[in-house]
C-alpha cells in the first residue's frame, strides 16, 4: 500500500522578499499533501549566524539564490525524497551532514531552512493537523503577546535615529485579538502624532512596518508613543509597554571600541546609564541586544543590575545557537532568547535552542527576520512552543499581518483554551 507520509518530490524556486530580494521557496510533496515554506532574510544579521548562501556577480547585485535553489533540488531533494515525511530531526540531521560545515556554509542555510520547514508544513497536512499542533502537540495552547515595531531607526529606515526598534506590547489586554486592536489603533493615531508634528512625508515607513520620522534622540520615539497610546484612550505601562531592540552591533565601532549614539561616543558602562535612564523614564519591559554580539560582560552586567526588573533578550549575540545560548546561560548574560529558524538553519535545532533557553528559565521570543514573506510559519512556531511573545512588526504590510492573521485564526480555533499571558509574557507559567 502507498505511505501517505513518503516524501515524493521536493522543489525549490527563487521568490522574491519583501525588500525586493531573491529568496528560496521550498514545496515538499506527498501523496496526500503539499507543504510550501519561504525564507526570510535579516538586515542587521549577527555574524554567527548560518550562512545565507547568495550568488554574487551581477544578477540581482549579487544576491540571486539560484545556487541554494539548486542545492536543494540537485542535492537535497535525491537524499530526502522516499522517506517519511514526519522524520523531521532525522530530515534535519542527514542535511546537516549533507552541508557537513558548522555555519551552513556549504548547501546555505537558506537551502536547509527551506526544506525542513516545508517538511513540516508537508508533514501537518498530511495528518490533518494544524501546524502549531503538529509541531506543539496536544499541549500548545498559549498566545504570544505582539512586540510590534512601530517606530523603525538603524539599518532598517531611511532616518538618522541609530536605536534599530521601538516596540509596543499590548500588555494589559486579555487575548491576542484584543491585543492586536490595541497595536493598531495605537499605531494609526501614532501616524497622526508624527504627521502633526513633522509633516506629512514624515509618515513613511520603514523595513518592518514602522514609522521612520526623523528623530535622533534614543528618548523621543517614546515621547511619541506616550502621546500616542494616550490620545489611542491607553495606559502606558499598564496596559500598553514598550520594548526596544537597539541592535547595538550596528553602531559599535570595533576601530575606537565605542559605541556612537547620535554622534556621541558611549563605552559601555556609559551606555548602560542611557538604559537606565531611559527605563526609569517609560515603562520599557524589554531590552534586546544593548551591547554587540561579542559584548558578553556588559550583557552579563545589564542582567545584574536590570534582570530581575526587566527581559534582557540575546539576538545578535546567540544567534539562536545553543552552543552560544549554554555560554549566555553559563554567563548569566541574558534571561531571555531572541529565537529567530533562519539564523540556525533547522527546525529541530531551533526547537532545542528554545530548550535550552526554557531549562534555564529565561523568556523566548519567536522573531521574523527585517526581510520576510507573506509565510506564517513563524505565527505557529510561537504557539507551539507556547513562548508568550512574538516579536513580527508594525501592524502593516502583509509581510508582517500574515503573522498576526494566523495568530487571530490560531486563538479562534482554540477558543476556550487558548491563553493569552499579558504581563506574564515572559513566563506564561509562573
Ligand atoms: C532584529 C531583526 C528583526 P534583522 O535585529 O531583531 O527585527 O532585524 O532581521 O534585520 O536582523
Ligand atoms: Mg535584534
Amino acid at each position: 500500500m502507498e505511505n501517505p507520509f513518503e516524501i515524493t518530490g521536493v522543489y525549490a524556486r527563487e521568490i522574491l522578499d519583501s525588500r525586493g530580494n531573491p529568496t528560496v521557496e521550498v514545496e515538499v510533496y506527498t501523496p496526500v499533501s503539499m507543504g510550501r515554506a519561504k525564507v526570510p532574510s535579516g538586515a542587521s544579521t549577527g555574524t554567527h549566524e548560518a550562512l545565507e548562501l547568495r550568488d554574487g556577480g551581477s544578477r540581482f547585485h549579487g544576491k540571486g539564490v539560484r545556487r541554494a535553489v539548486e542545492n536543494v533540488n540537485k542535492i537535497i531533494a535525491p537524499e530526502i525524497v522516499g522517506m517519511d515525511v514526519t522524520w523531521q530531526r532525522d530530515i534535519d540531521t542527514i542535511m546537516l551532514e549533507l552541508d557537513g560545515t558548522e555555519n551552513k556554509s556549504n548547501l546555505g542555510a537558506n537551502a536547509i531552512l527551506g526544506v525542513s520547514l516545508a517538511v513540516a508544513r508537508a508533514a501537518s497536512e498530511a495528518l490533518g493537523m494544524p501546524l502549531y499542533q503538529y509541531i506543539g502537540g496536544t499541549n500548545a495552547y498559549v498566545m504570544p503577546v505582539p512586540m510590534s515595531n512601530v517606530i523603525n531607526g538603524g539599518v532598517h529606515a531611511g532616518n538618522e535615529l541609530d536605536f534599530q526598534e521601538f516596540m509596543i506590547m499590548p500588555v494589559g489586554a486579555d487575548s491576542f485579538r484584543e491585543g492586536i486592536r490595541w497595536v493598531s489603533e495605537t499605531y494609526h493615531i501614532l501616524k497622526g502624532v508624527i504627521a502633526e508634528k513633522y509633516g506629512k512625508d514624515a509618515v513613511n515607513i520603514g523595513d518592518e512596518g514602522g514609522f521612520a520620522p526623523p528623530l535622533k534622540e534614543p528618548h523621543e520615539p517614546f515621547e511619541l508613543l506616550i502621546e500616542a497610546i494616550e490620545e489611542a484612550g491607553y495606559k502606558p505601562g499598564d496596559e500598553i509597554a514598550f520594548a526596544m531592540d537597539p541592535a547595538s552591533s550596528e553602531f559599535f565601532h570595533p576601530d575606537i571600541g565605542k559605541y556612537v549614539v547620535n554622534d556621541k561616543e558611549y563605552d559601555g558602562g556609559e551606555l548602560l546609564e542611557l538604559y537606565k535612564d531611559l527605563i526609569s523614564k517609560y515603562p520599557i519591559v524589554s531590552l534586546e541586544d544593548p551591547f554587540h554580539e561579542e559584548d558578553w560582560e556588559n550583557f552579563a552586567l545589564i542582567t545584574k543590575e536590570l534582570g530581575d526588573k526587566i527581559q534582557i533578550v540575546g539576538d545578535d549575540i546567540f544567534v539562536t545557537n545553543p552552543k552560544r545560548i549554554r555560554k549566555g546561560i553559563n554567563m548569566r548574560a541574558a534571561n531571555a532568547l531572541l529565537l529567530k529558524v533562519n539564523q540556525i538553519g533547522t527546525l529541530s535545532e531551533a526547537i532545542d535552542a528554545a530548550y535550552t533557553a526554557y531549562r534555564a528559565g529565561w523568556g523566548i521570543v519567536v522573531s521574523h527576520r527585517s526581510g520576510e514573506t507573506d509565510d506564517p510559519f513563524i505565527a505557529d512556531l510561537a504557539v507551539a512552543l507556547n513562548t508568550g511573545q512574538i516579536k513580527t512588526g508594525a501592524p502593516a504590510r502583509m509581510d508582517r499581518n500574515s503573522k498576526y492573521n494566523q495568530l487571530i485564526r490560531i486563538e479562534e480555533e482554540l477558543e476556550g483554551i487558548a491563553v493569552y499571558p499579558g504581563r506574564k509574557f515572559r513566563n506564561p507559567f509562573l
